[in-house]
This record gives structure tokens, C-alpha cells and sequence, in this order.
């Protein structure tokens, strides 16, 4: 052992490390260690939610859900470092209880047209491809109002592992297993651009962004716009509040990628979760090429570059990340490099 090591050791019964044998990985020249690329197939996942429906009651499970782990992370339920995907069920008839916590979510309605969830008192309507905000501290129960056959599946998109590296999770159950919802009409005012000018907001006014309308919008746009070489047509949800990201925690997106492959490469330093909703393709990253359909789930590590190739006619993407959180913080990087980058004339 030498003198240095031995001076290591020593130190380290009064708690003390010395900065020389760690300096390295604490002060990395690049991100690394983060989330493994993934893919998870909905008809896989969705079958073994069914059998769940079948095993477990939702009374039982407080939320009927099987968490996306990622590989690389394996016993902490996030699907990045900071954030956390889960598949949601809830059969006709069925309230998943009221309770609120310090963690916000979003869902991305997969399946059904007969969910509902009921925040702070007001009840929206879940349909396909809607994204439904739950604020931080909102109760929130869900339920499903449909004919027997009519299972609902969504994607809870949460800020779990964030809270959990603050220490800050605090969850509280509702006195009755539901709430009782009232008409409120808060959100909708502010869904066209008014705001009821007599009562506190809440964090995010929004309660639901509706698909189809957000889809016809961005299709429009794009009629008239040159994509990003690799993202395409993106426009991200925002508090209107604000302006800025839908949640303090977590920023999400809807893109409309273009077919044929990208033109060129995209990194960022918020992993990405990518769920396509419409249309189909092919993602390489990190030497992998992963081919998905909609409402499958794919996990973007940080700081690795990727492209898509999407199949004929154009796909339809939503995406979250911290990127809200990195952005705060003064952290967030992002690169593009274009394939048909000038040429160097060499003159
Ligand atoms: O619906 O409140 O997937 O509290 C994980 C934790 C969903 C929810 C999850 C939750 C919820």
C-alpha cells in the first residue's frame, strides 16, 4: 500500500474522502451513468396489465399500475433519473381513491374514451391522446364511467424520483374514496385565453389538453414551416400562467415527424421518454435501432445522439423529460447536427 493510499484509509474512520481518488467521476467532462436506451412494446405491457385487472383490485392497489423501470436503473421505478412512467388501468366502474402528494403528474390517454379524472374538485373527460395535469398537492381520484368492456389505459408520467432525491414526498389520503365533482369552468376560460380575474389560481389552470385540437393545430402550423431536422413539428404544452413548461418539475411535448429518415442527429441532456401516438418507424441511438408503432414506450438517454426514420405518412410523437427542471437550474444543453451541413470549400 502506498503512503498515499494508506493516508486513504486512515482518513476515512473520521468520515473524510479525499477529493484526488473521486475528482474524476464527480466533475465528469461529459453526462454518463444516466438511463439506458429502452423500449417497451404497449401489446406487451398491455397484456400483462389485463391479467393485473384480473389479480388485483384497484381498492387493493391504491393505483392499478405497472411501472417502465429502466434496465439501468433497476430497483428505483424510474425510467430516467429523474422521472417516472407507469401504465395505468382502471376497468368500468372502478375509482382509483382520492389522495393527493407533493409529486405532479401527467397522463397521456392510450386506451378508452371513458376515463375521467377528477382534480381539486373538477372533472375532466379523458380521451385518446389527451394530456390530463395533476399540480403538485391537487387531489385526484380517477374512475372509468364506460360499458362493461371499455378498459381504460393510460401513461402516468410523475416527478417521483425528483422528489425523492429532495426528500420532500408528503402524501395524504382523502376523508371518502372519491371526490365530489362540481361543473367549475376555471379551465376553461383560461383554455381560450381568459382568465377568471376574482379567484387564486391554481399552479397549472389547464386541466386537460385536448389531442385532436392540439393535432389539427400543429399540422397546421406545420403547413407553413421548415421542420427541425430531427425533432419535425414540435410545440410544447405550457402553463399558460406562465408561458413556460406545463410543470416546474417536467416539460412535455407533441411532434409531428415527417417520413424518411431525420436529417441529421439530435442530443439533449434531458432523457427523453418518447411515446409515438399515431404512425410508425425506427429510432437509432446509442448503436441500437429500435423499430416502434403507437402507444409503445422509448426511453432517449441523455446526451446520446439520436435519429428517427419514420415509416409512410407522418407519426405523431409526445415526449417528456426534466427538461423544466434542467432549464431552472441553468443546466440544459442541447445539439443538432445536420447531415447536409455546409461543405467546407476548403478556399
Ligand atoms: O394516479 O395518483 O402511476 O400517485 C403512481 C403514483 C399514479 C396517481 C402512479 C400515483 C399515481
Amino acid at each position: 500500500m502506498s503512503t498515499l493510499d494508506r493516508f486513504s484509509a486512515s482518513v476515512a474512520d473520521d468520515g473524510l474522502v479525499p477529493l484526488w481518488d473521486r475528482f474524476k467521476d464527480l466533475v465528469r467532462p461529459e453526462p454518463a451513468g444516466g438511463a439506458a436506451a429502452h423500449h417497451w412494446r404497449y401489446d406487451t405491457a398491455r397484456e400483462h396489465l389485463k391479467l393485473a385487472g384480473e389479480l388485483i383490485s384497484v381498492e387493493q392497489a391504491e393505483r392499478r399500475v405497472l411501472i417502465l423501470e429502466n434496465p439501468a436503473l433497476p430497483g428505483t421505478s424510474s425510467i430516467t433519473r429523474t422521472l417516472y412512467a407507469g401504465l395505468q388501468l382502471v376497468r368500468p366502474g372502478e375509482i382509483a381513491p382520492a389522495h393527493r402528494h407533493t409529486q405532479s403528474a401527467l397522463r397521456l390517454i392510450l386506451e378508452g374514451e371513458s376515463a375521467y379524472s377528477t382534480v381539486e374538485g373538477e372533472k375532466i373527460g379523458m380521451g385518446f391522446g389527451d394530456v390530463v395535469v395533476t399540480p403538485p398537492w391537487s387531489w385526484h381520484d380517477h374512475g372509468n364511467d364506460g360499458a362493461p368492456a371499455e378498459d381504460t389505459v393510460w401513461l402516468d408520467a410523475l416527478d417521483i424520483p425528483t422528489v425523492a432525491f429532495y426528500d420532500t414526498s408528503f402524501m395524504e389520503q382523502f376523508p371518502s374514496r372519491n371526490q365530489e365533482s362540481e361543473p367549475d369552468g376555471r379551465a376553461g376560460l383560461w383554455a381560450v385565453g381568459l382568465k377568471p380575474t376574482d379567484r387564486p389560481q391554481r399552479s397549472n389552470p389547464v386541466a386537460t389538453y385536448p389531442y385532436a385540437d392540439a393535432l389539427k393545430r400543429l399540422e397546421q402550423f406545420a403547413a407553413h414551416h421548415v421542420p427541425h431536422p430531427v425533432r419535425g413539428w414540435e410545440a410544447e404544452y405550457i402553463d399558460p400562467s406562465t408561458g413556460g413548461p406545463i410543470l416546474k418539475t417536467m416539460s412535455a411535448f407533441l411532434s409531428l415527424l415527417p417520413a424518411g429518415p431525420g436529417k441529421g442527429s439530435y442530443r439533449s441532456t434531458d432523457a427523453t421518454v418518447f411515446v409515438p401516438i399515431e404512425g410508425s418507424g425506427s429510432t437509432t441511438v446509442g448503436g441500437t435501432t429500435f423499430d416502434w408503432g403507437p402507444r409503445d414506450v422509448l426511453v432517449l438517454p441523455a446526451w446520446t445522439p439520436y435519429r428517427h426514420n419514420v415509416d409512410d405518412g407522418a407519426a405523431v410523437v409526445f415526449s417528456y423529460s426534466d427538461r423544466a427542471a434542467q432549464t431552472a437550474l441553468g443546466l440544459w444543453r442541447e445539439a443538432t447536427t445536420a447531415d447536409a451541413a455546409p461543405i467546407d470549400s476548403g478556399a
